[in-house]
């Protein structure tokens, strides 16, 4: 049995992957944590229990822990890249100083604590191609800093004090559910609904920049799979490479358009998200996850394009039949 805290439930990654865990650990809590302004709705609001908490504030995080005997935690709480950017001070507030209040109660409440790192933890002196699991990680973002520094923390506190951490470096996540919200990858879902809802799409990424993406469902099975891995076996702890698919704005297009044929892109780049694009890897080596936990990505970009348009087909016609009151 497990009690589990996802903190930033209502995120992007947090609204399916506290759903996933709830079906998956049916025995124990796992409790929605979430921040004033982003209450859980629908069904993550009933199939659960829920509890306000603002990783910035260790009052509400140790309540939690205490209030249902917590023994995982999963973080979530971050500014995304291209956000980060904008608001670097609160940025390190939420992702570094944030990360040091889950660290601290983990220690005295001893619970197992997983923060994603990114490909945003790499810059642009790591090997581009491939991008090797142990490498150079000088990143020039803000958010890239404070993922490096996640990760070191997070290291830190395993061998010092035997907090059992565990993490993943995540592509950008490609997902029908919840929208994602200032990340520099967040073109490639953003493509999809302009695809469906028959709009020309105006790409902020330039073409032939790639970088690594993975569909949602890889992304929650490598969250659990990274937690339930036999901890003697783990060399690495904070992070783990993974990878599913690499691609740039005209092969996403092209596939786009086998399904969609009347579908039409236009460039026109934004400037921060292309230089933090072109900072980070085209490509990762995810072969330490493979061996380390036997990690294997099941989508790729043909297969995830089809569920992605299957998907919010349905999704966009029932949000014009039920419109939002
Ligand atoms: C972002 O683009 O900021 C994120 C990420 C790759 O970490 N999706």
């Amino acid at each position: 049995m497990k009690n589990i805290l996802i903190i930033g439930a209502t995120g992007q990654i947090g609204s399916e992957l506290t759903m996933k865990l709830r079906k998956e650990y049916t025995q124990g809590d796992v409790v929605a944590g979430y921040i004033k302004g982003a209450e859980p709705k629908g069904e993550l609001l009933e199939s659960g229990p829920s509890e306000e908490v603002d990783i910035t504030n260790t009052f509400q995080i140790v309540q939690a822990v205490e209030k249902y005997n917590i023994d995982t935690i999963y973080n979530l709480a971050a500014l995304l890249s291209a956000v980060a950017e904008t608001k670097p001070q609160l940025a390190w507030h939420i992702g570094v100083g944030g990360l040091y209040n889950v660290l601290e109660i983990a220690r005295e409440k001893k619970c197992a604590v997983f923060t994603p790192s990114s490909i945003g933890s790499f810059g642009p002196s790591t090997p581009h191609l491939n991008t090797p699991q142990d490498t150079v990680q000088r990143p020039t973002t803000m958010y890239g800093v404070t993922k490096v520094t996640g990760e070191l923390l997070s290291d830190y506190y395993a061998k010092r004090f035997g907090v059992d951490t565990r993490s993943v470096r995540f592509p950008g996540i490609i997902s029908y559910v919840a929208p994602p919200g200032g990340g520099t990858t967040d073109y490639a879902v953003d493509i999809y609904y302009s695809a469906v809802k028959g709009e020309k799409f105006y790409c902020p990424i330039k073409a032939g920049t790639f970088m690594d993406m993975m569909y949602m469902p890889d992304a929650l099975r490598a969250s659990i799979e990274i937690m339930e891995a036999d901890p003697s076996k783990l060399v690495h702890r904070n992070s783990f490479n993974i990878s599913a698919m690499s691609f740039d704005p005209e092969m996403i297009y092209s596939i786009i358009k086998k399904f969609v044929p009347e579908f039409e892109m236009e460039y026109k780049v934004d400037p921060l998200r292309q230089a933090i694009a072109d900072s980070w890897p085209d490509s990762l080596d995810d072969s330490c996850a493979r061996e380390e936990w036997g990690w294997k990505a099941k989508y790729d970009l043909d297969f995830m394009t089809k569920d992605m348009l299957a998907h919010l087909k349905v999704k966009l016609a029932n949000e014009i039949e039920t419109p939002a009151i």
